[in-house]
């Protein structure tokens, strides 16, 4: 049936593992500098910015994405939203004239904080490759 559809995707979708920072600036229970808001995203500046303009877009529902790596093909949408937003902020950041979008997963890619979110750097002229 289509509640049974329903209830395997969420059953797929849910997060088993535990709740990370990024929830509390979701919930604002601590404060960030929020600069993009929509129903499925959220976008805030880097505590620790690597380019005048450091920023992080994440999904404001996890939806099992710890990591890049756990994407499934529910999760394309999503995927494609956050790097549609990733540029949008962009450009009201007036990086114009360039900038990274960067996703790190995993120990071998120094993720720490498992919820999926994309690294927007710009405001300078950034070098390849990174470390
Ligand atoms: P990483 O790709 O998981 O390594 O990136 C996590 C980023 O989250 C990192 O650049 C931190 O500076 C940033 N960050 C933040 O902006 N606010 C926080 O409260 C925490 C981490 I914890």
């Amino acid at each position: 049936s289509v509640e049974e559809a329903a209830a395997k995707a969420a059953a797929h979708l849910a997060d088993t593992e535990p709740p990370t920072i990024f929830d509390k600036i979701i919930d604002k229970t601590i404060p960030a500098n929020i600069i993009y808001e929509d129903d499925e995203a959220l976008a805030f500046r880097d505590i620790g910015p690597q380019a005048p303009v450091h920023f992080l877009v994440i999904p404001k529902k996890r939806s099992g994405l710890t990591r890049l790596s756990k994407a499934t093909e529910e999760h394309k949408a999503l995927l494609g939203h956050l790097l549609y937003v990733a540029q949008l902020v962009a450009m009201k950041e007036n990086l114009g004239e360039g900038f990274r979008v960067c996703i790190n997963d995993g120990p071998n890619g120094c993720q720490s904080v498992y919820h999926l979110h994309l690294h927007v750097m710009g405001g300078r002229q950034l070098t390849w490759p990174p470390g």
